[in-house]
């Protein structure tokens, strides 16, 4: 098979001088750094954005400021509409938008298109939802009364104002849309920082916002290095930050926040996300398993499963047969809609897994598949298996995000669970048998923010997601998110 030939308005978009999207328009950067951003499937430069500067961030602050005092007084249900309409045009314009998705990240083109803008539209539809629903408590106090005199006390969940998304370059539409939509439901407005890598399909959203009927200044989009999220959130006129992306930039997020008059922060980190196959599973199920938590996205995913754990006297049979499935893969072309197993999203990154393989190798695990960079065009890498020695190995401590099954060998039940707990981190975890009480009976015994049986990777905006130890701080989907992008006030009224 060969690539699907791009849209025409997707070469128009490619061309176009790239400008920082602020108060409902395209305008051109003050600052004149620019940012090469690179088709991973060949180590071409597909266009070039601005890296904005401290002027840039101020325009876009004060912007910000006017779209919250726009939008935060408009009824909930317009919100809705608003957000309704503008996930009718994600879908309107969806090869657009995979399109663009596959060129800057390398993601192959099902994948863009069914979770870059198919799920992506979903989630923004339940977001919508939430703006008619959300609602404070009435209270009864209980003080005294001396000359008949009453109490009443109620509570109002009031938006926090300016919300700075800070979006990784994975899933550089969907978080974006994740966090844009959180804020824009509640009645914040919201400035997204796409990565560095992968801001153009952010870009075009953002016009898109506008078609939907956003006043300006509610959705902003500034483009540039990690040090312009740094000042978007030390800037004194935005309110919370709302971020994805690595734990040590995660954390250095965290502290600037609070030490920047204790902005509100939502932290959503990655990890070392455990798998583990208890002895009755099935070994087919087992092995598809194993390729749903590590290697969807080619493992460029926080929730993905890194540390895998399996029975003793079946681990060599599953990781044979996985090797298997993995030589079958075919690798290519992410435009290629045959292709299975795409390149990763940046030279850094493949060249940091390259530091991991030899890392496995000077350790002594045994690579049993893969191991290896791709000598193509293109930031390609190979599916990988290894065998570790101990849980001190390096590919069962450190966070590799790519298409990498670390697997080491248990004993019985409780050894397991201290393997599977035994990390810093607490994104997600996922556990496989047809033994449903055992995992019911374990579920609660493991220390992660999301526990899947017989599944993993797989996010829903009704179930809540987020981590536990050091993966991050607050939650979002479900009704949880609401806590994060609203602030409680209290009102007591005597009469
Ligand atoms: O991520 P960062 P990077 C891992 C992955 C990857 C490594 C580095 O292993 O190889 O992290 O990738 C912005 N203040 N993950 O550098 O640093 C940055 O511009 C405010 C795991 O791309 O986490 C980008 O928009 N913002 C991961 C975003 O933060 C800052 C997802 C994420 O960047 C900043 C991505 C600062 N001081 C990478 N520094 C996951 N687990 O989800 C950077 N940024």
């Amino acid at each position: 098979m060969s690539d699907i030939p791009l849209l025409p308005q997707v070469r128009a978009f490619l061309e176009r001088d790239h400008g920082l999207f602020i108060h409902g328009r395209s305008v051109s950067a003050q600052s004149s750094q620019r940012i090469e951003v690179v088709n991973p499937a060949d180590a071409q430069v597909i266009a070039r954005v601005s890296d904005a500067g401290e002027a840039d961030i101020d325009a876009a602050v004060a912007s910000a400021r006017q779209g919250f005092n726009a939008w935060s007084q408009t009824a909930p249900a317009l919100r809705s509409s608003v957000l309704h309409k503008l996930a009718d045009l994600l879908e309107q314009h969806a090869e657009e938008l995979a399109q663009l998705e596959t060129l800057q990240s390398g993601k192959i083109i099902q994948i863009s298109r069914a979770f870059e803008v198919g799920q992506a539209a979903h989630f923004l539809r339940y977001f919508a939802g939430w703006a008619t629903k959300i609602t404070g408590q009435t209270i009864t106090p209980s003080l005294p009364s001396f000359n008949g005199e009453q109490y009443t006390a109620y509570t109002l969940r009031q938006p926090i104002g300016v919300v700075v998304g800070i979006v990784p370059w994975n899933f550089s539409t969907m978080i974006a849309i994740w966090k844009l939509a959180s804020a824009l439901t509640t009645g914040c407005s919201v400035i997204i920082k796409p990565s560095e890598f992968t801001p153009l399909t952010i870009l075009r959203i953002a016009e898109l916002g506008i078609e939907a009927g956003l006043p300006a200044g509610a959705l902003n989009v500034i483009t540039g290095l990690g040090k312009v999220g740094q000042a978007l959130i030390e800037h004194p006129g935005t309110d919370k930050v709302s971020f994805t992306g690595s734990v040590p930039t995660g954390i250095a997020v965290g502290k600037t926040a609070f030490g920047a008059n204790l902005t509100r922060a939502t932290l959503e980190l990655g990890g070392k996300n455990s798998v583990g196959f208890l002895p009755d599973v099935d070994i087919d199920k087992a092995v598809a398993g194993a390729i749903e938590a590590g290697f969807l996205h080619s493992g460029q995913i926080c929730a993905a499963g890194e540390r895998f754990f399996a029975p003793r006297q079946r681990i060599d049979e599953l990781m044979e047969k996985l090797s298997q499935r993995l030589a079958a893969l075919k690798i290519g072309s992410p435009l290629d809609e045959g292709t299975e197993f795409g390149p990763v999203t940046n030279r850094t990154h493949q060249h940091k897994l390259g530091q991991f393989f030899e890392r496995a190798r000077a350790e002594q695990c045994t690579i049993v598949h893969g191991g290896r960079l791709l000598d193509r065009e293109g930031f390609y890498v190979e599916p990988t298996v290894i065998l570790a020695r101990s849980l001190d190995d390096t590919l069962l401590k450190e966070e590799t995000f790519g298409p990498i099954a670390t697997f080491l060998p248990y004993d019985d039940e409780e050894e397991l669970l201290a393997m599977m707990n035994g990390t810093p981190y607490g994104l997600s975890a996922s556990l496989w048998t047809n033994d449903l009480g055992k995992a019911m009976r374990m579920v609660p015994r493991i220390e992660a923010g999301t526990v899947w049986v017989n599944m993993h990777t797989l996010l829903d905006p009704a179930v809540p997601f987020g981590g536990i130890k050091a993966s991050g701080i607050g939650r979002e989907f479900g009704s949880a998110f609401i806590d994060d992008y609203t602030e409680l006030k209290s009102v007591m009224i005597r009469h």
